[in-house]
């Protein structure tokens, strides 16, 4: 069968039902997706300006409709908030912005309740300042000298020539303890020192307070910067061109990222969380891993490709962030992405798809508003776990925000912040077209509204009868627990520079995505073959908005 004059940015998938009986079943996260809340920005309850807590609570209904099975919040602990919350000052407490622990166990009952699992942003790479632990290192307090990384120095000369990710030298002097402590995001955050035992306890107890309040698993944040070589040697210049000596790019992170003790920190915590799990009687307590880096390096996280050596249960794939982007991809870079991925991942782990999350542009931003279904069709009916960022479930967009309006503390430059800032991707969701597109009751939200929500907001997109973007979420995620979702076989190729194919199939029932890309704002019709739909009693399941096909 041939498809005709696709029309540019149409996207279909075809379904062809026969009822069939799957044998046995596999772990309930394996087919998961993961909804990925940014609190700050989600619901802000009290009209404090800041999302929160209670506002997680009022929209459980959303989360419930749309089908999802777990959320993971960033971070709710304790925290000055320098870093949004990623820099910690007591990691067994909520900080009073989001609410309070009654609260935190409210949401995880309501969750537990309707069948939603609860994982939480588990933060080792640094504590804050803050910390008692810091207070009591810099002070030389017994036990806990060697927390955090220090070493010797002179006030002009630093240890190394280490430069922090959020640009300048990557150490800090302290005029208390005479010593430099290293801190690989801001000064603010002083990075712990994974050389010392201790800090393996400790952090295994905290793990532990939040399986014993019944959180169901945690994502690893950051965990590549944990370890550094003990020599502390400099690292080596990249002379990338434009690059200056404050930038973190200027220099190869060949002793300060991604050491292979780091694998072994992560197999270290996946043990212990089996374990936890299995002497509790508990379901499977799910680990997912934070690690921008080459592919191979990626797989490393997972664990060993025999399975003797366990790691994560997945490390975010990062590829469609990483790799592809509006001006200078096509189809092709996008079946190269997806196919490398399933080729190096070991045959006994689970795949995952993200397309965005709260430190990258928002994917229609990257990837084009076009594009909007097409990316959610591919990314939810590939094999695997779909991560989906608050938002991406009806197209929420960047929203704009000035240098003056901006929070992310790693974007201190006037002259870089569009580049450099991650306050776009991290503004109010947009709910509907009330005051603050319903965010709050109309208090000043500590990021601006975007001006797009008058028009683009859930609320709008819930008119039944109408293809929306979040209809369409809503039926894909439905689609995900489908037989050929979830145990199919997998052929994702490009067909031409702009068109592409998904088809999963198990026995004789088949998903097939129909993808035109529309990277170049090219409307033109294309006329192109799919061998893959070579069945008689196809039917559209669904249609991208826009599409020229409806459904049925
Ligand atoms: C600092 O060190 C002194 C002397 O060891 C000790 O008495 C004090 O309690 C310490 N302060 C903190 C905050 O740990
Ligand atoms: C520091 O340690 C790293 C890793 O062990 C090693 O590759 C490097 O050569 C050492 N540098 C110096 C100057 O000893
Ligand atoms: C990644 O691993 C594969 C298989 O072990 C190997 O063939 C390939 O060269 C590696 N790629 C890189 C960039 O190291
Ligand atoms: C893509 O190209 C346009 C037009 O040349 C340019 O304005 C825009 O900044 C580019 N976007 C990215 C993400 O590079
Ligand atoms: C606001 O949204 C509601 C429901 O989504 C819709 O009925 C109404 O027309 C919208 N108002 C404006 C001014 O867009
Ligand atoms: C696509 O191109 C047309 C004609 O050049 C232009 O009017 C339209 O705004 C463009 N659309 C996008 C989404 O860039
Ligand atoms: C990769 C990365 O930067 N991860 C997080 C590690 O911690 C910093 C500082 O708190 C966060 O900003 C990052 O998001």
């Amino acid at each position: 069968m041939y498809l005709k004059a696709i029309l540019s940015f149409t996207i279909f998938a075809l379904h062809v039902s026969a009822k069939s009986v799957h044998k046995g079943d596999s772990d309930w996260w394996k087919h998961a997706t993961f909804y990925q809340i940014y609190p700050r920005s989600f619901k802000d309850s009290n009209n404090d300006g800041t999302g929160d807590i209670p506002g997680i609570i009022d929209k459980m209904p959303h989360l419930i409709d749309a089908g999802i099975n777990g959320i993971w919040l960033s971070p709710i602990y304790d925290s000055p908030q320098v870093d949004q919350g990623y820099d910690i000052s007591n990691y067994y407490a909520i900080d009073p912005l989001f609410g309070t622990l009654d609260d935190l166990e409210n949401l995880i009952k309501l969750a537990h309740d309707h069948g939603i699992r609860v994982i939480m942003d588990f933060v080792p790479n640094h504590t804050s300042d803050q910390h008692e632990w810091f207070k009591a290192s810099e002070n030389r307090t017994e036990g806990y000298e060697d927390y955090y990384l220090w070493a010797d120095g002179t006030p002009e000369q630093p240890p190394s020539n280490w430069i922090s990710c959020f640009g300048g030298s990557a150490w800090q002097w302290s005029e208390k303890r005479q010593q430099y402590y290293l801190h690989k995001f801001a000064v603010q955050q002083p990075d712990l020192n994974y050389r010392n035992p201790k800090v393996h306890d400790e952090m295994k107890k905290y793990l532990e307070y939040w399986m014993d309040l019944g959180v169901d698993g945690f994502r690893i944040d950051a965990v590549e910067h944990a370890y550094e070589v003990k020599n502390l040697t400099d690292e080596p210049r990249t002379y990338s061109p434009g690059v200056g000596p404050d930038d973190y790019n200027y220099l190869y992170h060949i002793y300060t990222d991604n050491l292979p003790e780091t694998y072994q920190l992560v197999y270290e915590w996946r043990k212990f969380i089996d374990d936890y799990a299995e002497r509790t009687g508990s379901d499977t307590k799910v680990i997912m891993t934070e690690v921008y880096a080459d592919l191979n390096t990626t797989m490393l996280y997972y664990g060993s490709a025999d399975g003797s050596v366990l790691g994560a249960d997945f490390t975010f794939n990062f590829f469609f962030i990483q790799n592809i982007n509006l001006n200078n991809s096509n189809a092709n870079d996008l079946d190269a992405i997806v196919n490398n991925w399933l080729n190096a991942l070991p045959e006994i782990y689970t795949s995952n798809w993200v397309l965005g999350n709260h430190d990258n542009r928002r994917y229609p931003t990257r990837f084009g508003p076009e594009n909007k279904d097409g990316f959610n069709m591919v990314a939810s009916l590939l094999p695997g776990v779909l991560v989906t960022y608050n938002g991406e479930e009806f197209g929420q967009e960047d929203g704009e925000v000035t240098y003056d309006q901006g929070q992310d503390p790693s974007a201190r430059d006037p002259a870089t912040f569009d580049q450099v800032s991650r306050d776009f991707e991290r503004t109010p969701l947009q709910w509907d077209n009330t005051t603050n597109a319903g965010f709050n009751e109309g208090a000043k939200t500590w990021l601006p509204v975007s001006e797009k929500y008058h028009t683009l907001n859930l609320a709008s997109q819930l008119v039944e009868g109408e293809v929306s973007h979040y209809h369409n979420y809503r039926a894909l995620i439905r689609k995900r627990q489908e037989n050929p979702a979830k145990f199919g076989s997998t052929t994702f190729k490009a067909l031409s520079d702009d068109t592409l194919v998904l088809k999963r199939s198990y026995e004789n029932d088949h998903i097939v995505v129909a993808f035109k890309l529309g990277w170049h704002n090219n409307s033109v019709e294309e006329t192109i073959a799919v061998p893959e739909i070579s069945c008689q009693n196809g039917i559209v399941a669904l249609t991208s908005v826009g599409s020229k096909y409806t459904v049925g």
